[in-house]
């Protein structure tokens, strides 16, 4: 029989946490420090090579316990237990969610429908592998028999973020006689530009959708064969030797034209912010080369398995997410700093912003219930130190509590001189300011002058995680993106909502292609949307000068 599980804000722990705040609002991290000598060894989790120093949250052993508790009102085992089995956990397009089963070791059995998917994920990685291999090396020649020197991945969302991501993060590790870019925007700027400078006859296109239907995308790839077969003398038979796609459905990369021996598929388990581990990973596979690509999946299973193995009280995602339903429910935070100390990492908070936002802006339970809590924070932020000389500013001084994730590693990929050491100098102190703050009987001490004073007073109280891991390596991002996804989920499961759609985005998808032909009509169309929009929509035309 299914256990039932009491609306969120009817849960024992839920209630004694509301009653909790209130008593660690008098309770600054400060004083905590002092009392306890151990805390910054205690309040920390290591599992697969990450370091997650929690400490420096607003928080009590008791909390911790109460969060726990909490976990387990919430039912967060079953639910974990529901995803790795491959039960249709996304409810609301009745799927599966199985982007572990993406990283799953060839020989493992996970079911979907009765069918054990491990099979097919390990074919199309080694389909994949064959073709990296063969663009690689050279051997896969383009229409006249130039060797591929440019790889352009055309995609948005899902089929863009995690490869941009990836690339940037894993550069070190890449093939530098290749150039690597990425088209996502309609705005045809972003292919003008990308494309500019590059030869045709030595350009593979990747089409990365996993519809094969995204506007944006599908208008990309269009303008990308115009641009191929212009410098290719219009010959159709080019399009097989510079395109590939990476999609679920292969009727309409066939439609497009695209062989599809040149494509790489997926399946509708994997949600598309989920999805740069599976062939949307093409492009990073090429970059890096299959071993690399490997290692990645290698370091996403051993977090997946930390997940679903290690007691909550010990499981670094587990922590993440209970860490922020904490802040975020009960300490009132609205958003999420992504603060790496590791230029790799730039495309970083970008990345982390979809997979947390998509996944948990919802405003409904699972069963359709409005929520009377918060869910998702929003998630923002950029690499340290540029940010400490722009927004920092706001987190140490401002009206607002923004709980902090610092990414930092043991190692530069490229060291030089003193940098690492004042990198990470950088980290520790700004985790260190933002929890302790700075007294006025401190500043006063300085000798500021009493006017200056209450300007120059910092709180603190600031609540931040540092991760700390060795290096930045293919099986580092791996962990670290697995981290968050588990993270997200662990969120998810507590606000008891569906973690795996995203009706805002397909919104979005169609309520363009209404407008598209209002605008490109030879004569007026009459508009039926409101006064402003009807307004805006004839200055464009009268901008553009249409009739
Ligand atoms: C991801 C979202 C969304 C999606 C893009 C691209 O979870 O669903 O960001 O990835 O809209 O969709 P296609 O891959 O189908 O083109």
């Amino acid at each position: 029989m299914k256990a039932t599980i009491k609306p969120l804000t009817q849960r024992p722990a839920w209630k004694a946490l509301a009653a909790h705040h209130k008593l660690i609002k008098k309770l600054p991290l400060r004083k905590l420090f002092a009392e306890d000598a151990k805390r910054g060894q205690r309040f920390t989790a290591e599992a697969a090579g990450m370091f997650l120093d929690f400490s420096k949250n607003c928080i009590t052993d008791q909390t911790l316990k109460l969060l726990l508790q909490l976990a387990g009102e919430s039912g967060l085992r079953g639910k974990m237990d529901a995803m790795f089995s491959g039960a249709k956990i996304n409810v609301t397009e009745n799927r599966a969610v199985l982007h572990v089963a993406l990283r799953a070791p060839k020989g493992e059995t996970i079911l979907v429908d009765g069918k054990n998917v491990v099979p097919e994920v390990h074919a199309v990685l080694d389909k994949m592998t064959e073709f990296s291999n063969r663009v690689r090396s050279g051997e896969w020649k383009g229409h006249t028999g130039k060797r591929i020197k440019n790889v352009i991945n055309i995609g948005i969302g899902g089929s863009d973020l995690g490869p941009v991501m990836a690339y940037e993060a894993l550069k070190h590790y890449s093939e530098r006689s290749l150039t690597f870019r990425f088209i996502s925007n309609v705005d045809g700027t972003d292919f003008v530009e990308v494309t500019r400078d590059l030869d045709p006859t030595e350009t593979l296109f990747i089409i990365s959708s996993k519809t094969f239907t995204t506007l944006e995308t599908m208008t990309n790839a269009q303008s990308a064969r115009d641009w191929l077969l212009a410098g290719l003398g219009g010959e159709v038979k080019a399009v097989a030797k510079h395109f590939a796609a990476v999609s679920t459905n292969a009727e309409k990369v066939s439609a497009f034209g695209i062989d599809t021996v040149n494509m790489f598929g997926f399946w509708d388990w994997v949600g598309g912010r989920y999805s740069m581990d599976s062939a949307i990973g093409l492009s990073t596979m090429l970059a890096v080369g299959p071993d690399n690509f490997r290692a990645l999946l290698a370091g996403f299973h051993e977090m997946d398995e930390h997940f679903r193995t290690a007691p909550f009280e010990k499981n670094l995602p587990v922590l993440m997410g209970l860490l922020s339903v904490w802040n975020n429910d009960f300490l009132g935070a609205q958003t999420v700093a992504v603060l790496p100390y590791e230029q790799y990492l730039k495309r970083f908070p970008a990345y982390l912003q979809q997979l947390t936002m998509e996944s948990n802006g919802k405003h409904v339970t699972l069963d359709g219930k409005k929520v009377n809590y918060q869910t998702g924070p929003v998630y923002w932020g950029e690499p340290g130190t540029n940010g400490q000389h722009s927004f920092y500013q706001l987190i140490h001084q401002g009206t607002r509590l923004i709980p902090c994730d610092f990414i930092a590693f043991g190692h530069a990929l490229t060291p030089l001189g003193r940098h690492h050491d004042i990198l990470l100098a950088n980290v520790f102190a700004q985790a260190e300011a933002l929890a302790f703050g700075k007294t006025a009987a401190e500043v006063k001490a300085e000798g500021t002058p009493d006017r200056l004073v209450p300007h120059r007073v910092f709180e603190g109280n600031r609540p931040s995680n540092v991760i700390l891991a060795d290096r930045l390596t293919p099986k580092v991002l791996g962990q670290l993106v697995a981290l968050y996804e588990h993270s997200v989920f662990t969120q998810g499961a507590i606000w008891n909502i569906d973690s795996f759609d995203q009706w805002g985005v397909e919104l979005g998808k169609v309520l363009a292609q209404r407008i598209v032909p209002e605008l490109e009509s030879e004569t007026a169309s009459k508009l039926k949307h409101d006064s402003s929009t009807n307004n805006l929509i004839r200055r464009y035309r009268t901008l553009k000068g249409a009739k």
